[in-house]
């Protein structure tokens, strides 16, 4: 089996895989000093909620911040699996930063999807790809999480506690689960910081978490590889779903859109079938027969 089908078979049953060693230890540098340098520049602190953590550094929406962090939604092998679970047209939901502080306590366990008014279990809707950008272990506040809970029938109760295993990693590896699987960030009882950023990714049919369109500077946005600009909703889901007066929001960024709506493309393939039609009517051979006399 190729390794992304392994990887996708595993999400479908355990509901997690893990990429050891994807990121190159030049790349968590970079991250890892952008991150420093926006905690110092633009003053972003510890969170306010016991959800987010109080000693917790969270920055969101951080395409916007700094060029480095462009690379993390494309990386190939974890875009492969979102798409081949999620589909080819899936969206980028959010990108934050999880920086566990030391004193930060456990997190309350969840799941990403269980404010959306479905039935579970239900097929994948987001994928999130946790980078570990320091070696992630028990003390430090390794995300937690409960195998297989991706398949229940309900989600965890809020605060409540719920035997777990941490997902103890190498600096550098990508753990990505279905985010219907149960999970939370561990307590970090170490003097150290743990880090690590949260890639999320939902289907393409669906809103996203943070409002990229409008979060992003158009002109930073205009700068984005067109992939990258598709997965922050500079796109059209097959051809219907957010187009701006028929037209694709790519356009605004000064590209050529990937194709026509839904609709344009329906009528040609019709004139199409009618022109070859006629072609072939003109042979005789489609021709209806005579009434009988
Ligand atoms: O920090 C972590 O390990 C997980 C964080 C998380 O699941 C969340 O904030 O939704």
């Amino acid at each position: 089996m190729d390794p992304t089908q392994e990887h996708v078979a595993r999400i479908r049953d355990q509901g997690y895989t893990v990429l050891e060693r994807t990121i190159a230890p030049s790349t968590i540098d970079d991250i890892r000093g952008a991150l420093m340098r926006l905690e110092r520049e633009k003053r972003f602190g510890y969170a306010t909620t016991s959800f987010e953590g109080r000693n917790t550094v969270r920055i969101n929406n951080l395409l916007a911040h700094d060029e480095v962090f462009w690379q993390i939604p494309l990386q190939p092998d974890v875009l492969a699996i979102a798409q081949a679970l999620l589909d080819p047209e899936l969206l980028l939901s959010s990108l934050c930063s999880l920086t566990l502080g030391p004193g930060q306590t456990t997190q309350p366990m969840h799941e990403d999807t269980q404010q959306i008014p479905l039935p579970r279990p239900h097929v994948p809707l987001s994928i999130n790809a946790v980078w570990a950008l320091s070696d992630f272990t028990d003390a430090n506040g390794a995300t937690r999480i409960v195998p297989g809970s991706h398949r229940f029938d309900h989600a965890p109760d809020y605060g409540r506690h719920y035997d777990s295993v941490a997902a103890t990693v190498p600096a550098g590896s990508i753990i990505v689960f279905d985010s219907a699987l149960w999970h939370g960030g561990g307590a970090n009882t170490t003097a150290e910081r743990r880090w690590a950023l949260s890639c999320y990714y939902c289907a393409g049919w669906m809103r996203q978490q943070e409002n990229l369109q409008l979060g992003i500077p158009r002109e930073t946005a205009a700068r984005f590889p067109r992939r990258l600009q598709e997965l922050c909703g500079y796109s059209v889901y097959r051809g219907q779903w957010g187009h701006i007066d028929n037209h694709d929001p790519i356009e605004l960024l000064g590209r050529e859109r990937a194709r026509p709506m839904v609709w344009e493309a329906s009528e040609r393939k019709a004139q199409r079938k009618a022109v070859a039609g006629e072609a072939a009517d003109t042979t005789g051979e489609s021709r209806p027969s005579p009434p009988p006399a």
